[in-house]
């Protein structure tokens, strides 16, 4: 396909040119908007070439890096480019690279970890300073300059109307038939302009296919033809699978109670492979007629489409891996009928959350024996990713579960610890806790009940006298019986994972101090 079948402005054929030449119109010290969401619609080409471009004005001494905002992760050609030849001053907001992981960790790089639903905001805020540069891959261009949005969305709309100047990527890999799938609300405002959003469902369109952009700003077209970095799914173990048969039957239970309709609420569900498990049973399970109002679009959810459990799916990205793309991309009339992509600023806004009631269901890294959720560092100082959109959804969500499996890093970590070693999803925002051990509903229970119960539901049996021992002697030591701690002990267990390796005590499991 040539560009000319896919660039029908004619004003842009004019400004198509190399990755090279529309890298160099990229200043030192530059605010650049890069689309991408969780390796999905992200530029392919211009990043690489920035990157060997920073890579030779740095040999000569140049110093030369951008601040990157992107949508969420990306791919190795960006993030993992840009990274590695020290290019980036700072970076927002979720990442997953491992080059990024260990510059941040390393402190050679800064990373701001704000709520996926706050990008966009803050940056019409002025919160973040000036956009510069935009960077958007899209599908193709309308003869009058409206863009085809390619497999993601992302902050891609914020990107285009609030940078000085915009280059696109257009790539060819992109079936044409993703026309149509998207939905762009053009009725966000600051406040005090604000007005309700008019959705009530899911599946609702409320804007126009295309994304809006000032055709005068456009100052590089670039063609590629590449894939996106498609995510790989294990399939599920037994962990994730009694995970998932634990959340079945709990979601089942409410039924019972009446305090969700049959065919429940709509599903969020978050990155990675027990979330994708999660999807797998609810494809076996009881439950029809499903809707999701998600933020990505896994494996799991495209074959819950598939079979019907799944009504429809409301995202603002794609995240499948090659084969689901490939069935993605064979069937895309029936997934045009049942998937709507949209900007991250509505595919997380907390009024939409909060008003259809979702079922929200995100992995952690560890919880406290209070239900204090930490999902993004890793011994209270590491950064994993980000907190992604998963604050979006827990705190506004009808339901906001959590899952981890109970042990981590070969059984030496205990998932379940006295305290969280960073807080992301306070005690508040937290009602159900998930392990392969079993479920521990929160609803209602005062922290010392909680306590009892994650420690017999959640935790490994290993770690349980532990655990138990610990709140027991906080009680009598504490100088309060509400959330009772021994502050020189409660992030003990983190201590002597760093020391030695384990959680576990020398003697046997873990003791507390
Ligand atoms: O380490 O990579 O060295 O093997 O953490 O753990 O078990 O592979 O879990 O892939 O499901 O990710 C919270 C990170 C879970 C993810 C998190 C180690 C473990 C492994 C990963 P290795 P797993 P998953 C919407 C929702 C935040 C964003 C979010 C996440 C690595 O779910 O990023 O929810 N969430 N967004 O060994 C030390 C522990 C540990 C531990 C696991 N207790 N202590 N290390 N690990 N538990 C989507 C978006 O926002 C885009």
């Amino acid at each position: 396909m040539s560009l000319a079948d896919r660039v029908l402005y004619p004003d842009f054929l004019s400004r198509t040119m190399t990755a090279d030449e529309a890298a160099a119109l990229i200043p030192a010290g530059a605010h650049v908007g890069m689309s991408g969401f969780t390796g999905a619609g992200y530029p392919k080409a211009v990043p690489g070439a920035l990157a060997r471009r920073i890579e030779s004005l740095n040999a000569q001494g140049h110093g030369f890096k951008i601040g990157l905002w992107t949508g969420a992760s990306t791919a190795p050609e960006l993030d993992g480019a840009l990274a590695q030849v020290d290019g980036i001053e700072m970076r927002l907001p979720y990442q997953s690279d491992p080059t990024v992981r260990r510059q941040i960790n390393a402190g050679q790089m800064q990373y701001v970890d704000i709520h996926l639903s706050h990008v966009a905001q803050f940056v019409w805020f002025g919160f973040l300073g000036k956009l510069d540069v935009a960077v958007v891959e899209v599908a193709g261009v309308l003869p009058d300059g409206r863009l085809i949005p390619s497999s993601s969305v992302g902050n891609n709309k914020t990107w285009l109307d609030q940078a000085d100047k915009v280059i696109l990527e257009v790539n060819a890999w992109h079936n044409p038939q993703l026309e149509g799938m998207h939905d762009i609300y053009y009725g966000t405002d600051r406040p005090p302009h604000r007005k309700p959003i008019p959705m009530t469902r899911p599946d609702e369109r409320i804007g126009e296919p295309y994304l809006r952009c000032d055709p005068n700003k456009v100052i590089a077209v670039v063609m590629t033809n590449q894939p996106d970095r498609n995510s790989v799914y294990a399939a599920p173990d037994d962990t994730s699978n009694r995970i998932a048969g634990h959340i079945i039957e709990f979601l089942q239970h409410e039924v019972k109670k009446g305090r969700l309709p049959k065919d429940l609420l709509p599903l969020q569900s978050g990155v990675g492979n027990i979330a994708n498990a999660v999807l797998a049973g609810l494809n076996n399970g009881p439950f029809e007629n499903l809707t999701a109002y998600t933020e990505v679009l896994q494996d799991g959810m495209l074959d819950m489409l598939r079979s019907g459990k799944l009504a429809s799916a409301s995202a603002t990205a794609l995240s499948l891996s090659p084969t689901a793309m490939q069935d993605f991309n064979d069937r895309i009339d029936f997934y045009k009928e049942r998937i709507v992509l949209r900007p991250q600023e509505i595919s997380n806004h907390p009024e939409l959350i909060r008003r259809m009631g979702l079922i929200a269901m995100n992995g952690m890294i560890e919880a406290d024996i209070y239900g204090n959720v930490n999902s993004t560092h890793i011994m209270g100082s590491a950064i994993m990713n980000g907190i992604g959109g998963s604050g979006d959804f827990a705190r506004n969500a009808y339901l906001s579960i959590f899952m981890t499996p109970s042990l981590a890093k070969n059984g030496s970590i205990s998932c379940i610890v006295p305290m969280a070693s960073h807080v992301d999803h306070t005690e508040h925002d937290v009602q159900i806790l998930v392990t392969e051990q079993g479920l521990a509903d929160l609803r209602g229970h005062s922290p010392s009940q909680r306590a009892e119960i994650i420690i017999d539901r959640c935790a490994h049996p290993d770690f349980r006298p532990a655990l138990h021992d610990y709140v027991a002697r906080a009680k009598r030591g504490a100088v309060g019986q509400h959330t009772p701690h021994l502050l020189n002990e409660a992030l003990s267990w983190h201590q002597r994972y760093v020391e030695t390796g384990s959680m576990r005590a020398p003697a046997g499991p873990a003791s507390a101090a």
